[in-house]
């Protein structure tokens, strides 16, 4: 049988790793075997890295989004498929991506309608995420990403109270015209039974076209700075690496803050010398440091790092913050810490390969 691929889109930071992450575990104990392609801008990503801790398939499509990176994502499904032979395959696309169905989903159902059982696209919708400290054009781009959903997930439903859960489901239900909206939380696992099975039972339509204005979205991506960092921390003492981390996020948020450079995403993944692995997230300027992995807390005197960084900043100003603030909090004699990658840049004006 074909395998099921289920595409999800939506804003950075929306939850589409956690969710991906989460309904995979679950398919899993349910007998299935399940693949997972992540995608960015750039390379070295933390979301890979997060996702390889686990012993699920994993395969990263650097350089571009799906649309741009077509060829790609078929040879990496191809080669997903060679590997494992999965029943089902998430493939999250870069958060500053739009325009899914035109550019990855038509083409897939006419060139491979044979090879996946595509899903209807799915759009991580945050209902925390306060879209009003970006810019226009990166509004637009978030508006542009619902509006091509063929189902909507409500992510973390864990958070806010009944009252306003009833209040969100109707008004995106309504705003984006849209019956297919399902509430979840990925930490609690509420809801995500009732989506991944309409995600196991419907195929998608990609009858909606949604009209895109490329010159707004290649500005909305372009008003974003992107920045991924590998490296190195060492200490002549042992220190505590979660608070170090913490520090660091909390450090940049006040950082760009100052800046006027509100936070799409920042998040760090990084592994001790005592072979213990943490994830930790900001998603929100003024937001709270989240874990998503994280292991005894134990001190370490050693840890390689994975940087990623999602700010509406120049390029320029988001490296500096970036650096000024690992020198702040690792000052030499008592630390030591190199970058041994470090690309930051703003993501190019998307030129999708295919587009129906
Ligand atoms: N409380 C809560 N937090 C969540 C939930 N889902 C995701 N998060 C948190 O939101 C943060 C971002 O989640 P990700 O899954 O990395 O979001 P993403 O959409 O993959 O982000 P990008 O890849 O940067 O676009 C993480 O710290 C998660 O722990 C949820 O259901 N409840
Ligand atoms: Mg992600």
């Amino acid at each position: 049988m074909a395998p099921r691929l289920i595409l999800l889109g939506g804003f950075l930071g929306a939850g589409k790793t956690t969710l991906a992450l989460t309904s995979a575990q679950r398919l899993i104990t349910r007998g299935f075997c399940v693949g997972l392609i992540t995608n960015d801008q750039g390379s070295e990503l933390v979301d890979t890295a997060l996702l390889k801790q686990t012993p699920i398939a994993v395969v990263e499509i650097g350089g571009g989004c799906f649309c741009c990176r077509y060829p790609d994502l078929l040879k990496a499904l191809d080669e997903m498929v060679r590997q494992v032979s999965p029943d089902v395959i998430f493939a999250e696309a870069v958060g500053s991506c739009t325009d899914i169905v035109s550019t990855v989903i038509r083409p897939l159902l006419a060139q491979r309608s044979s090879f996946y059982d595509i899903a209807p696209l799915t759009i991580a919708y945050d209902p925390l995420r306060n879209i009003e400290h970006f810019s226009d054009e990166v509004r637009y781009v978030f508006h542009q990403q619902v509006k091509e959903a063929e189902a909507i997930v409500l992510t973390k439903q864990d958070i806010p109270t009944a009252a306003e859960r009833r209040e969100t489901l109707r008004a995106v239900a309504e705003r984006y015209g849209i019956d297919k909206v399902f509430p979840l939380s990925s930490v609690t696992g509420e809801g995500v039974n009732e989506w991944l099975d309409f995600m196991l039972t419907s195929t998608a339509g990609a009858t909606k076209k949604i009209d895109v204005d490329y010159t707004t979205y290649a500005a909305g991506e372009a008003a974003l700075g992107w920045l991924n960092a590998v490296g190195e921390l060492t200490s002549n003492q042992e220190f505590s690496p979660c608070n170090w981390a913490t520090h660091l996020l909390y450090m940049m948020d006040n950082a760009l803050s100052a800046h006027n450079a509100p936070i799409a995403h920042l998040k760090i993944y990084f592994r001790t010398e005592n072979d213990e692995s943490y994830k930790a997230s900001l998603t929100e300027s003024g937001g709270s440091v989240r874990w998503d992995l994280k292991s005894t807390g134990q001190n370490a005197s050693r840890l390689t790092f994975v940087f990623n960084a999602r700010v509406q900043s120049s390029p320029v100003l988001l490296e500096s913050v970036v650096r000024h603030v690992f020198a702040e909090l690792s000052p030499f004699p008592e630390f030591a810490y190199k970058f041994t990658r470090l690309e930051c840049f703003h993501p190019s004006a998307p030129q999708p390969t295919h587009r129906m």
